[in-house]
């Protein structure tokens, strides 16, 4: 199996219609989506390009696909708009390893759940693969909304290889777990 992973879409249509690409280049067979897909939110403001309900129609077209966690920003009306569900985590195994998917503003590198081998996360906006007390942290990054002086990124993850991408397919940072 693999898994596209993409966080903090926030709304952006021309970064959805990248992700449409992306999925075209990368053929996953699920696409896990971390949170916050519609709404700016208050401390991003408005961006051009910013169209919600565009954004739902492409990510529902998608929706026999799509394993999502719900962010911060995601409301009960957001899940109105949307032909999938939402949860606060998903957690499996990939690869022998149990994964731990989450948005991140309550568990992350610093509040490790237990039990778990690979910790996935997005919110913060930042991409990165760290250890931490013997489990793999993982950030996405956003797709949208890059802070930091990061990229706008997304992950790969097979039966192997966790990839941190560029929106251009580059490879940022990977680890064989
Ligand atoms: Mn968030």
């Amino acid at each position: 199996m693999k898994y596209l992973v993409v966080s903090d879409i926030h709304g952006s249509l021309f970064y959805t219609k990248k992700l449409v690409e992306i999925i075209k280049q990368e053929k996953p067979n699920k696409i896990i989506l971390l949170g916050d897909l519609y709404y700016h939110g208050p401390r991003n403001g408005l961006f051009s390009g910013y169209d919600p309900m565009e954004v739902s129609k492409i990510l529902n077209s998608y929706k026999d696909e799509l394993i999502v966690c719900r962010g911060n920003c995601d409301a009960e009306v957001d899940e109105m708009i949307s032909e999938f569900t939402f949860s606060d985590h998903h957690q499996f195994e990939i690869g022998n390893k149990v994964f731990y998917f989450t948005h991140g503003h309550h568990q992350n590198i610093d509040n490790i759940p237990e039990g778990i081998d690979v910790l996935v996360y997005g919110h913060f906006h930042t991409g990165f693969i760290k250890e931490n007390k013997g489990v793999i942290c993982v950030n996405s990054g956003s797709i949208s909304l890059p802070k930091n002086n990061t990229a706008h990124s997304y992950l790969v993850i097979d039966e192997e290889l966790i990839s941190l991408k560029d929106i251009e397919g580059n490879i940022i940072e990977e680890v064989k777990y």
